[in-house]
């Protein structure tokens, strides 16, 4: 058999492998987005972009464990002028750019997608689900709010924009929301964001084990696996696969990607084993795919989407 296609297309780009960073891995400084443009990632993606530079969260704020990680970064990242300066220079790699926006109120959205999207990015991912601001409630989690938000965006880019959802938990939910992104479509999903405000204690020292929100943070890594693919099979079939889906949550294996193909992900991105396991993840995950559907007799990572068997 020939080598299985690992590229795909998302809202009209071509992507050389269907694996990139997660936003907020190792994405925030110019270094970090040279090295992910170098790597073998199929795309570069942004640190959620905020209108002011910001420090983030006092440390520690990043903690891995058996399993997974958690996190209260507090959007630390260059201000979305930096951002709007580098993305020329990013696309010298010949691979798509994600430009990841956020902000502080509702109206920080807007003004920022404004500038980025004239920076030319291949596609603006909308951040509605940060967990670590003190006092600000994940925007995803507000059904009227993201409706309101998503047309402000639209109405001001000119590039595919998707959005970034945080995890749901109940059908109604999904309901709720697919709702909203019938209403006010967006190109693409990028699901799920971290498993907002948990709590990870080290009982040796019986203390939490990251400062800012009294240990509260977002889970990541091998422990919400099953609650990203929920969510990513909730949303392609809400949408009988007609929004492409990027799958985020859990991705540590080739296998690992493969399951998020197989619930209805054309594509996944990649955290905590990124920020563990540094750039070489993407060719270890590369490899470790191809030989998955090598094995199951599929001839590209496309022809594996969404073709998970119920019983
Ligand atoms: O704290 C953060 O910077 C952060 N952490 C996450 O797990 N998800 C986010 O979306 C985010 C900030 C936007």
């Amino acid at each position: 058999m020939t080598e299985p296609d690992l590229s795909c297309t998302i809202a009209g780009v071509r992507f050389p492998l269907c694996l990139m960073n997660a936003s907020g891995a190792l994405c925030v400084t110019r270094e970090e987005l040279e090295a992910l443009g170098r790597s073998r990632a199929g795309a570069i993606v942004t640190k959620s972009m905020t209108l002011e530079f910001r420090k983030g969260n006092p440390e520690p704020r990043y903690y891995p464990f058996g399993g997974g990680s958690i996190n209260s970064m507090g959007l630390p990242n260059l201000g979305y002028q930096a951002y709007a300066e580098l993305i020329p220079a990013l696309k010298a790699f010949k691979k798509p750019v994600i430009a990841s926006v956020a902000g502080l109120a509702e109206d920080d959205f807007p003004e920022i997608a404004r500038t980025i999207s004239k920076a030319g990015p291949d596609l603006i991912e909308v951040n509605l689900s940060c967990p670590n601001i003190p006092g600000k409630p994940q925007i995803g989690y507000d059904f009227e709010a993201s409706e309101r938000l998503i047309r402000k965006v639209r109405a001001v880019v000119d590039r595919p924009m998707g959005v970034k959802l945080p995890p749901y938990f109940d059908p109604a939910h999904h309901a709720a929301m697919a709702d909203v992104l019938k209403r006010a479509p967006v190109d693409f999903l990028s699901l799920i964001n971290s498993v907002g405000n948990a709590l990870v204690i080290d009982p040796e020292t019986e203390t939490v084990v990251i400062k800012p929100k009294g240990g509260f943070g977002g889970l990541g890594g091998s422990v919400i696996k099953a609650v990203a693919l929920a969510n990513v099979r909730a949303f392609w079939k809400a949408f009988a696969g007609r929004i492409p889906i990027i799958g985020v949550g859990g991705v540590a294996s080739g296998t690992d990607v493969f399951e998020h193909l197989l619930a209805g992900a054309s594509a996944v991105q990649v955290g905590t084993a990124l920020v563990e396991e540094g750039t070489g993840v993407f060719d270890r995950l590369a490899g470790e795919l191809r030989d998955v559907l090598k094995k199951k007799g599929y001839p590209s990572s496309t022809a594996a989407v969404g073709k998970l068997k119920e019983l």
